[in-house]
């Protein structure tokens, strides 16, 4: 049997990641690879009424403290129902976000990155993906597609002003340089066949 291998996508709203899930989970599985998709926050029983705490209500009703314990417990429990027996069976896990968006999104401001870590080494042992799959695009470009999608709707953490995105997008840009083995940057513009298949050109290696 060969290694199941976890695999995240991550990326600012709009940005395509929900769409390159399915894409290339149906491309791993024209390989016959065994997917389970998952996302976060989310991905099993009690993340997803985590999930539900998270982005509803108002945009105070969390300190940052308390969202990124927040998120740190979804993520704990995801770990433990959902990523680790899919891998320990053999399957490959494909996840719309995980630990990074923490530390883009929680790691600025009243929290640093080294916080966010020390909250993922207490609720997941520092469990890190195989390969994540940052995908790019200009600003202008995900908030169009977003919008053309969502109107002027948007969730607690996603109504955000844009000087917190654009904080959060640089975040991203700084784990793709400083981590090259793990955080793979794929530009996401053009149509959504082309980004698949440079997603799959970013974990090609891994493939068996
Ligand atoms: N969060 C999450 C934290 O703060 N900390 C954390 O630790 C975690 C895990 C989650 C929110 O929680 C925050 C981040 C978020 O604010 P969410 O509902 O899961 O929110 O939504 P997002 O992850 O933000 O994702 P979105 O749904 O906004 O965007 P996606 O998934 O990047 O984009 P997608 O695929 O839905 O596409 C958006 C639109 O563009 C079209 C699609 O059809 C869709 O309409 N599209 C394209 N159009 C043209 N060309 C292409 N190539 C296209 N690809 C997609």
């Amino acid at each position: 049997m060969s290694p199941g291998r976890f695999i995240t996508l991550e990326g600012g709203e709009g940005a395509g990641k929900s769409t390159q899930l399915r894409a290339l989970a149906a491309a791993l599985r024209a390989r016959a690879i065994d997917v389970v998709e998952t996302r976060e926050p989310g991905g099993s029983e009690g993340a997803e009424a985590i999930r539900a705490l998270l982005l509803t209500g108002r945009a105070d009703r969390w300190s940052p403290r308390a969202e990124a314990l927040l998120f740190a417990a979804a993520r704990a429990d995801h770990i433990e129902k959902t990523i680790r027996p899919a891998l320990k069976r053999g399957a490959w896990v494909l996840s719309d976000r995980f630990l990074d968006s923490s530390r883009a999104y929680q790691g600025q401001g009243e929290l640093t990155d080294a916080d966010i870590m020390t909250l993922h080494r207490i609720g997941s042992a520092g469990y890190l993906p195989d390969r994540t799959l940052l995908l790019t695009l200009p600003e202008e470009e995900a908030t169009g597609r977003a919008k053309a999608r969502d109107g002027d709707v948007s969730d607690r953490i996603g109504g955000r002003a844009s000087d917190f995105h654009r904080a959060v997008a640089n975040a991203f840009t700084r784990f793709a340089r400083d981590e090259t083995d793990r955080v793979h940057a794929v530009d996401a513009s053009g149509p959504a066949e082309v980004v698949t298949v440079r997603l799959l050109e970013a974990i090609e290696d891994l493939l068996p």
